[in-house]
């Protein structure tokens, strides 16, 4: 029986993407791997068609280019397995062991969700403000399919959202460091100028769904004042009001 779809979200990313999908394969030989193309302008079709000569898994190409975020929703969608593993396809230097130990906690249920952190990237993992973000993780399919309608949207807010929706109904999340694993900053796969076009809409994308869902936020509060003393239930209490009430009185402010 397979035990985990690792899907592998794709766009414009030909440099890479050969060694992403060749290591999935031949290092989880009992699992389901499905490409998501997101519209690739580049030579990603040629390659994938090609490499799937030589490897089994499922390729779909998505007509246009619809974001991060709508690529992972479909290929959640079309897998078929109880555990899913997301994996961006700008990745280099993957080992076995990568595959291994971000999955682990899952398999010892030491957490619902693991976030992989490659550790050879711009910003040292442990004060990286931006490490919750990762592009692996992994999280079971029963967990994330209640969301799938509100993130198919919001891009890049993608993985701010799951990690709010996640704290809010008081899953354990895991990080996990994946050494030698290399993951590239924007600004080394492209122009200066794309590079910070892309960075700051992916800022804006992220700062939207923190804001559209302060909600989230806050039944984290909720959950935590559950779990704590009665003393600090009525104030986590306030301090949940007065957040409330400020977040949405920036929503009005932005129209939002
Ligand atoms: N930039 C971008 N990446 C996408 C899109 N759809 C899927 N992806 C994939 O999502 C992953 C993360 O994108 P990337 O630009 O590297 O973002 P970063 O890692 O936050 O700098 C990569 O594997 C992309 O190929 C899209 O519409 N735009
Ligand atoms: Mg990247």
């Amino acid at each position: 029986m397979k035990r985990v779809s690792i899907i592998i979200c794709t766009f414009n990313e030909e440099k890479t993407i050969s060694e992403v999908v060749t290591s999935c394969c031949k290092y989880n030989k009992e699992d389901e791997v499905i490409v998501v193309d997101d519209g690739s302008t580049d030579n990603t079709e040629s390659i994938l068609v090609e490499l799937q000569k030589r490897f089994t898994f499922r390729y779909e190409k998505l007509p246009k280019n619809k974001g991060k975020s709508w690529a992972m929703a479909h290929g959640v969608e079309i897998s078929m397995n109880e555990i899913i593993l997301f994996c961006d396809a700008d990745l280099s230097n993957i080992t076995k062991e990568h595959f291994d130990n971000i999955l682990q906690p899952i398999f010892d249920n030491s957490a619902d969700m693991v976030l992989g952190q490659p550790s050879e990237t711009f910003i040292d993992y442990r004060i990286n403000p931006f490490r919750s973000l990762t592009g692996e993780r992994v999280l079971f399919k029963n967990d994330i399919l209640p969301i799938l309608n509100n993130i198919r949207e919001i891009r890049f807010g993608v993985e701010t959202f799951i990690n709010l929706y996640f704290q809010s109904k008081g899953k354990r999340i895991k990080y996990v460091l994946l050494h030698g694993l290399k993951h590239p900053t924007k600004y080394s796969k492209t122009t200066p100028i794309k590079a910070t076009k892309e960075f700051i809409s992916e800022g804006e994308e992220i700062a939207l769904t923190l804001l559209e869902n302060h909600d989230l936020i806050t039944q984290r509060i909720e959950y935590l004042i559950k779990k704590s003393n009665k003393q600090a239930r009525n104030k986590f209490s306030k301090m949940q009001k007065i957040i409330n009430d400020k977040l949405m009185k920036l929503k009005d402010k932005m129209n939002l």
